[in-house]
């Protein structure tokens, strides 16, 4: 089978509070990127899709407070949600960040997480927050260590690994590197493999005629 490759993305819409989700995409699928301000979601997500515009990368953290959808391959969305852990946000602001999220991950459109931590720091009380979150949505998740380039290469697995088991969370988290292009592929593998598996089981290629037995 030939290795997924993303070969189209398109920003679709932006949402806030109050304001509606776009329609489904085509295949009826959403993965998300998530994880404090700074962390880097956004250029993990021009990366993958070797568009350096596409999202808004800034060195000033907590800029983007709304939710946005990129459509990948006519197909499905990826989407920036905003990040936290901007401590000098004022506490309505908060609170409204709070709320978005939670509508968004109890919305049923999500059908995995990415959640993104600087392999250089331990998770924030807030990253294990988010994390609890999606365990009690129950959205499959994938941990993505950023900023690998920030790291020795030695140092990288083992940071990783760390970021995870901190997290109390199994097994450990890729690596990635927006600069390099570190742990890309592999990430591509996994998104390839979320996506067939949400199409396989929308059709159902072997069903069982129940009658026939009879
Ligand atoms: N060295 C390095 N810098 C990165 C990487 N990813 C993001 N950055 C930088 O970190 C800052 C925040 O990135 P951004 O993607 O906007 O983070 P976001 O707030 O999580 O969307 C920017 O200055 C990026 O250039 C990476 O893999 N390596
Ligand atoms: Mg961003």
């Amino acid at each position: 089978m030939e290795p997924f490759a993303i070969k189209q993305a398109a920003f679709i819409t932006s949402v806030g509070l109050g304001s509606a989700y776009p329609e489904p995409s085509p295949a009826g699928m959403e993965i998300a990127m998530v994880g404090k301000s700074n962390v880097g979601k956004s250029s993990l997500i021009n990366s993958l899709c070797n568009n350096r515009k596409l999202a808004k990368v800034s060195s000033s953290p907590g800029k983007t407070r709304l939710i946005n959808f990129f459509l990948i391959n006519q197909a499905f969305y990826l989407v920036d949600l905003p990040g936290y852990g901007f401590a000098k946000a004022p506490k309505a602001e908060q609170q409204k960040w709070g709320q978005l999220i939670e509508a968004y991950l109890s919305s049923g459109r999500l059908r995995h997480i990415f959640l993104l931590l600087d392999i250089r720091h331990g998770p924030t009380a807030e990253d294990k927050q988010m994390f609890q979150w999606i365990l009690y949505y129950g959205i499959p998740f994938t941990l993505v260590a950023t900023k690998a380039d920030k790291l020795p290469r030695h140092k990288r697995a083992p940071g990783a690994r760390e970021a995870a088991r901190l997290l109390g969370a199994p097994p450990a988290a890729l690596p990635y590197s927006s600069e390099t292009r570190e742990g890309r592929a592999e990430l591509l593998e996994i998104m390839g493999n979320i996506l067939g598996d949400h199409i396989s089981l929308q059709n159902p290629k072997t069903t069982i005629d129940i009658d026939s037995s009879l």
